[in-house]
């Protein structure tokens, strides 16, 4: 399964607007807070000319890009960290996700509540990220009362836990998030399994009203953009109703649409080029038979493991990969052609995947 997006903020900022705006499924948007309880999930596709390009080289039958899951969650509000409301089962879908879109209202509109009152962007992150240090506290908490049980026998892995956990526990308490603390490799890895809130990467979106859609960077982008520059979070601006309109509309509305506008490229191609490059994601391609496909990868990832994106036989059973960059497969006409010309390389095991690579894996099972 691709990556997974939770749409997290205040309620009534446009969470599921701008779900419909990514994902062109229409779901319930409304002007009073709180009407999304359940979580509304949809599977997009990352758009890459390279794949249709490869697939049309090879004249597939069927492609497939890569994907991305998009989580619109409930709206969140102050005491939501203590499992107020529908605190913890809100948190709960938050846990599952691998990056947070915090979606922060850019648009005044005045029939539009706004719970936190007017507007503002930087103390309206504010309001959310401490309502998750309040949950990551609360989870150290507890997860120190058990260890203060089972210390005693303690291994150098408990003690090294339980001091991350101090450690951690005074970060948060600043209210600082966990994701903004300096830590070494070996506290990385023993960080990875406990699931923080406030550890995973967040992008955020300021949902701007289409009125500030003629300047070239609105107020309130430029106050987030200085607000994140010391975690290193990215910021976009999306107009999420906008956009949501583009839902259901054919291909050709569609671009006559976006130019009216002055919209040179979807928000959800934007978010995607941007996520890539945050979360350090990489792009190769499989042909199999009569199907082109896209995977994204972590940078650096091996072609082993890349294998095991695949398929976890292929991973298991690795024997070699065949590897040929997307635009020198394009040059050269085919891959019998490149096979011939021993430009189809073969890599082992540790070869590093790159950005356009197309891979044929070789393994047995
Ligand atoms: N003017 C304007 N209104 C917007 C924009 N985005 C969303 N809205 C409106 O704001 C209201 C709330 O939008 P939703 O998408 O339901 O907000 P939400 O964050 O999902 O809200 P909850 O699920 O209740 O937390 C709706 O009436 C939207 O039409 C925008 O860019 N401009
Ligand atoms: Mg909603």
């Amino acid at each position: 399964m691709g990556f997974q997006c939770g749409l997290v903020g205040l309620p009534n900022v446009g969470k599921s607007t701008l779900f419909t705006a990514l994902s062109s499924i229409p779901v319930e948007r409304a002007k009073f807070p709180f009407s999304t309880v359940e979580p509304n999930r949809g599977i997009v596709p990352v758009m890459d000319d390279r794949l249709f390009k490869v697939a049309g080289l090879v004249s597939s039958e069927e492609i497939t890009p890569a994907t991305l899951k998009i989580v619109d969650i409930a709206g969140l509000i102050k005491g939501a960290g203590r499992g107020e409301g529908l605190g913890n089962r809100f948190l709960a879908h938050i846990r599952e996700m691998d990056l947070l879109l915090h979606v922060v209202r850019g648009f005044s509109s005045p029939d539009v509540p706004h719970l936190a009152g007017e507007p503002d962007p930087c103390r309206d992150i504010e309001i959310v990220e401490l309502e998750l240090i309040f949950a990551d506290l609360n989870f150290i908490e507890k997860k120190q009362e058990k260890m203060v049980r089972t210390i005693k026998s303690g291994s150098a892995d408990l003690i090294a836990e339980k001091e991350l956990l101090e450690k951690l526990h005074a970060h948060l308490n600043e209210g600082q998030t966990a994701r903004s603390m300096l830590l070494s490799e070996k506290e990385e890895l023993i960080i990875e399994d406990w699931q923080l809130l406030t550890v995973k990467p967040v992008i955020y979106v300021i949902n701007t009203g289409e009125d500030e859609l003629v300047q070239q960077e609105p107020e309130t982008v430029k106050s987030v953009k200085l607000f994140a520059e010391e975690s290193g979070s990215p910021v976009i601006s999306i107009c999420a109703s906008l956009e949501a309109e583009l839902e259901g509309l054919g291909e050709k509305d569609k671009i006559l649409f976006m130019n009216e506008y002055g919209l040179k490229e979807t928000g959800l191609n934007r978010l995607t080029k941007l996520g890539y490059d945050y979360l350090g994601l990489i792009t190769f391609f499989t042909l199999k038979g009569r199907e082109a496909r896209a995977w994204a990868i972590k940078n650096g990832t091996t072609a082993k493991r890349g294998a095991g994106k695949v398929h976890s036989d292929m991973e298991r059973g690795f024997i070699a990969a065949e590897v040929i960059s997307w635009d020198e497969l394009i040059r050269i006409g085919s891959l019998a052609a490149a096979k011939e010309k021993g430009v189809l390389r073969l890599e082992g095991r540790d070869y590093v995947v790159r950005d356009g690579d197309v891979v044929l894996f070789r393994f047995k099972v």
